[in-house]
């Protein structure tokens, strides 16, 4: 490590390639960092599933592509399911890559949620930093998760407090919130668009309520996400006068953002606990309020009655009369909040601070 320059491994998710849409929300993660890294003169290189590609802006990093068979995602197993590695996975190829290419960088640092890597790191003489990505889904990873917080407490950072309250921590949780480069967002002001809704479209993601919510108050509800569960999106289409949904499909962020900022409200109304939730954080960008449930990172981001509003999980009618009071918020409050606490920026800073302190603490010998 040289004097304030880093040497910085990143390990990808592996359930999809980086562009795929796959790793979700820890796509724009890791794309958001690898900039932040970049601006400030550190060096990146990120390692990846095959078919990977990185933005225009990321060009400054170094990209290894892995071969392998996909990590089947958890969010399609239930809370027992073993840890599985599939014939030739690219979990495993991942991680001899990482560790050979992390002996001569100062840290290497996992996106990705699997059991392997966080099983590694007390083991390993290369320093593993895992920013953990979802709530508890898996009881394997809730234990290895909690094993590791015990020896190295501080190789763990999480998105949102509330999402480390589902793991059993030795001391308080190291949490960095999220990025976003604020310059492909832009503030809009009217107030009288329709509704909003933004995800994969499956069940977990509660897009129904929203749904009763429009039918409610007679407006329509654009809908932004990859259709991952065809039959529930059926369901949910079915559930509704015709033309109450206007399906937008999985936009590039340029053509969603100025979509999305004509809303004059956003409807979050997730059913398990979000880790994060970007794209509440995406609307307010734009000055759009949000109405969520109170439950898991949303409810952490919005101060009620001020950059949006909560309301009790799962209360569509405590949503519905929320969602009239739209109007009452100051779509500038909105944007003003991303500016100062989910900027790439910001969340660099955040993440450097966690890599740093915990270089320190293992040069001290102290693991916790
Ligand atoms: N499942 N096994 C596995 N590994 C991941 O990295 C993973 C996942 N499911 C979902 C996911 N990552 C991301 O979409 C969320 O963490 C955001």
């Amino acid at each position: 490590m040289s004097a304030n320059t880093l040497k910085l491994i990143l390990v990808s998710t592996p359930v999809g390639f980086l562009g795929s849409g796959k790793g979700g929300g820890v796509e724009v993660t890791l794309m958001s960092l690898i900039k932040g890294l970049l601006d400030l003169g550190h060096e990146v290189t990120v390692v990846a599933p095959e078919g990977s590609v990185l933005p225009s802006g990321c060009s400054g990093a170094q990209l290894r592509e892995v071969a392998g068979e996909a990590q089947p995602s958890w969010q399609h197993q239930n809370a027992s399911s073993p840890m599985l590695i599939p014939p030739d996975g690219v979990l495993p190829k991942l991680w001899k890559h990482a560790l050979e290419l992390g002996k001569t960088a100062d840290a290497v640092l996992n996106f990705g949620y699997d059991w392997l890597p966080i099983w590694l790191t007390p083991r390993v003489t290369v320093e593993l930093f895992h920013l953990v990505s979802m709530g508890d889904v898996s009881d394997v990873m809730k234990t290895v998760v909690s094993e590791l917080s015990e020896t190295h407490h501080f190789r763990l950072a999480f998105h949102t407090y509330r999402q480390a309250s589902d793991y059993e921590l030795i001391r308080d949780p190291v949490v960095v919130g999220n990025g976003f480069d604020l310059k492909n967002y832009d503030l809009q002001l009217r107030k009288n668009g329709p509704l909003g809704w933004a995800g994969r479209v499956a069940p977990e993601k509660g897009l129904e309520d929203a749904v009763e919510v429009a039918v409610a108050l007679g407006d329509r509800l654009l809908v932004w996400g990859l259709i991952e569960d065809q039959d529930y999106a059926v369901y949910v289409e079915q559930s509704a006068p015709p033309g109450t949904i206007d399906w937008r499909g999985f936009l590039p962020t340029s053509d969603f953002q100025e979509q999305l900022g004509t809303c004059r409200a956003f409807l979050n109304t997730p059913k398990w606990n979000e880790a994060y939730g970007n794209v509440v954080v995406e609307a307010m960008a734009c000055g759009v309020p949000v109405i969520a449930y109170d439950r898991g990172g949303p409810g952490e981001l919005i101060n009620s009655g001020v950059s949006g509003w909560l309301v009790e999980p799962d209360d569509v009618r405590a949503m519905i009369l929320a969602t009239a009071r739209a109007e009452e918020i100051d779509r500038r409050i909105c944007r003003s909040w991303v500016e100062e606490s989910a900027s790439q920026e910001g969340f660099t800073r955040r993440v450097l601070e966690w890599i740093l302190t915990g270089i320190s603490q293992n040069q001290s010998g102290r693991g916790n």
